[in-house]
């Protein structure tokens, strides 16, 4: 397993549509491996390939917050319901860094996906899981959390990463 680095925004390859696995194979399960080592190290609770630099529609999920690790994977995943009620919750992203706010999405959604070992399945989820599900399956659309909030606070939050970026690189350079 490896450790991969996390593209942030603005960074245009978060912005590209991800494409389906056409086989579940040991390069697929040894992205996902490489995800979730990259996911537990940063921490965060889910990482969509695409934030590592790979176009492909694989996710890695896991909520538990105590030593013992629950790892999710869904590749393909697909939306087969979702609620008609909305919950609110602080969304972050790794590919944000430092940047919280508030997003609306329905409160459940039933999704079918394919398993590490490339079986098909189904899931309902609701609560912080079926808000995850749906922020991870936003990045496979190249949609960020921030999309959804007002042009103002979009734009201050991608300046100010921007900003960082830059002082970032003249320290490198
Ligand atoms: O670590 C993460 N936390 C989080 C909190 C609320 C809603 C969604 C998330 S996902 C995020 C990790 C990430 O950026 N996944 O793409
Ligand atoms: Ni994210």
């Amino acid at each position: 397993m490896a450790i991969r680095k996390i593209l942030t925004e603005p960074d245009p390859f978060l912005r590209q549509k991800s494409t389906d696995v056409e086989k579940v194979d040991n390069n697929i399960r040894k992205l996902m491996d490489d995800m979730l080592e990259t996911m537990y190290d940063a921490p965060g609770i889910g990482l969509a390939a695409i934030q590592i630099g790979v176009p492909k529609r694989v996710i890695v999920i896991d909520l538990s917050r105590d030593e013992k690790k629950t790892p999710m994977y869904f590749v393909n995943p697909k939306i087969i319901v979702k609620s008609e009620i909305n919950s609110t919750y602080e969304e972050g992203c790794l590919s944000v860094p430092g940047q919280f706010a508030e997003v609306d999405r329905p409160d459940k959604c039933h999704i079918s996906y394919l398993d590490y070992n490339g079986q098909k399945q189904e899931l309902k989820a609701e609560g912080l899981l079926a808000t995850c599900i749906q922020h991870e399956m936003d990045h496979l659309e190249g949609i960020l959390f921030i999309d959804y909030l007002s042009k103002l606070k979009k734009n201050f939050i991608v300046k100010k990463l921007s900003k960082q970026k830059k002082a970032l690189e003249r320290i490198i350079v």
